[in-house]
C-alpha cells in the first residue's frame, strides 16, 4: 500500500533524477562509444547504458530502500528476469533506442516506470536530445513538456500512420512473420514508420502523431512507461492477439482508439495466416 503523498514524492524525485541523467546521453551523443552486443548483432549496449542504469538505481535505492528494480542492463548481466510482485518496482531502460544513440540518430531516451501492486503508477520517457519529456501518473493524464497530450481519434486504417519494429526481421526464424505484417501495414495505411525506440514510439501514439504501434519481442523496460503514457492520453494497449496486455511479456498493440485496435488485430491475424500458407507452400515445394 502506498499513499498519494508518497507517490507524489516518488514522482518528483524520479523526474529530477531522470532529467539530470539525460545529461549523460547529451554529452556522449556525438562522440565515439564503446559498443558491445547482447542477444545478437542487432542488440547493442554501450558504457553509457550501464552508467545511466547505475546512476538511476543507486539513487533510487538510497532514497527508497524497500523498493525493487527491473533494469535492462542488470537483467542482461544476470540473465534473470525477476517476477513483478506487489512491491513498488522501478522498471528501467537507461537508454531506449541504443542503436539510434550509437548512430547519433536523435530518437533515443530514458524510460522509467513505477509499478505498485502490479499497477503502473508513474511513467517518464525523456529524450534529452530533442528535449521531449513525456510524463504520466495513473489517473492524472499524460503530458509532453507539461502540456496535456491526447491520442488520435482517427478510426480508419486507410487514414492511419502506423509504426512497427522492422529490425526484428534480422532474426531468420521470424523474418517472414515480421515482413508479412509489414506488408499488411504498408498495403492499408497512409504510411508506416519504424523509429527504433519502443518507448518513444509509444509516446508518439500517445500524442496522436501516429495512430498505432505494433511489436512483439519487446521487454518490460521497453514499454512500461510508454504504456501508462498512452493509456493516460486516452489510447488503448492490448496484446497482439487482442487479449489483455501483460507488461512482463509484452506482445503489443498500442493504438489511439478501440475501433482501430480491433481492426489491427484482424489485419495482423490475416497477415499471419498468409505467412503460414506461404510456409506450407515452400515446404511442399522442397
Ligand atoms: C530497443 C527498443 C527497440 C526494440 C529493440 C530494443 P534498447 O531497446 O526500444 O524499439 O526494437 O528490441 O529493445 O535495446 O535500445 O534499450
Amino acid at each position: 500500500m502506498i499513499t498519494q503523498k508518497e507517490l507524489d514524492y516518488c514522482y518528483d524525485f524520479v523526474l529530477n533524477l531522470t532529467i539530470l541523467s539525460g545529461k549523460v546521453i547529451r554529452d556522449a551523443f556525438q562522440g565515439s562509444k564503446k559498443i558491445e552486443t547482447k542477444a545478437g548483432d542487432w542488440d547493442l549496449v554501450t558504457q553509457y547504458d550501464r552508467k545511466i542504469e547505475a546512476i538511476l538505481i543507486d539513487n533510487l535505492a538510497k532514497r527508497f530502500p524497500t523498493h525493487k528494480f527491473i533494469g535492462e542492463e542488470t537483467v542482461s548481466c544476470s540473465n534473470f528476469l525477476p517476477e513483478l510482485t506487489d512491491a513498488p518496482t522501478w522498471i528501467i531502460d537507461p537508454i531506449d533506442g541504443t542503436t539510434n544513440f550509437v548512430h547519433s540518430f536523435p530518437h533515443t531516451c530514458i524510460s522509467i516506470a513505477l509499478a505498485v501492486d502490479k499497477e503502473l503508477e508513474i511513467g517518464i520517457v525523456y529524450n534529452p536530445i530533442l528535449e521531449q519529456l513525456f510524463t504520466a501518473r495513473r489517473g492524472h493524464g499524460a503530458f509532453l513538456n507539461e502540456k496535456p497530450i491526447k491520442s488520435s481519434n482517427v478510426e480508419g486504417l486507410q487514414n492511419s500512420l502506423l509504426c512497427l519494429e522492422a529490425s526484428y526481421a534480422t532474426m531468420e526464424n521470424i523474418r517472414d512473420i515480421i515482413l508479412g505484417r509489414l506488408e499488411a501495414f504498408v498495403t492499408v495505411a497512409h504510411g508506416i514508420r519504424t523509429m527504433g525506440s519502443a518507448a518513444l514510439t509509444l509516446c508518439h501514439v500517445a500524442m496522436g502523431a501516429a495512430e498505432g504501434y505494433h511489436s512483439d519481442n519487446l521487454m518490460p523496460w521497453d514499454v512500461a512507461a510508454g504504456v501508462l503514457i498512452i493509456r493516460e492520453a486516452g489510447g488503448v494497449v492490448i496484446d497482439t492477439n487482442g487479449g489483455e496486455f501483460d507488461v512482463m511479456s509484452p506482445k503489443l498493440l498500442a493504438v489511439g482508439n478501440r475501433k482501430l485496435a480491433k481492426d489491427l488485430v484482424k489485419l495482423i491475424k490475416r497477415a499471419d495466416v498468409k505467412t503460414q500458407q506461404r510456409r506450407l507452400l515452400l515446404q511442399t515445394a522442397n
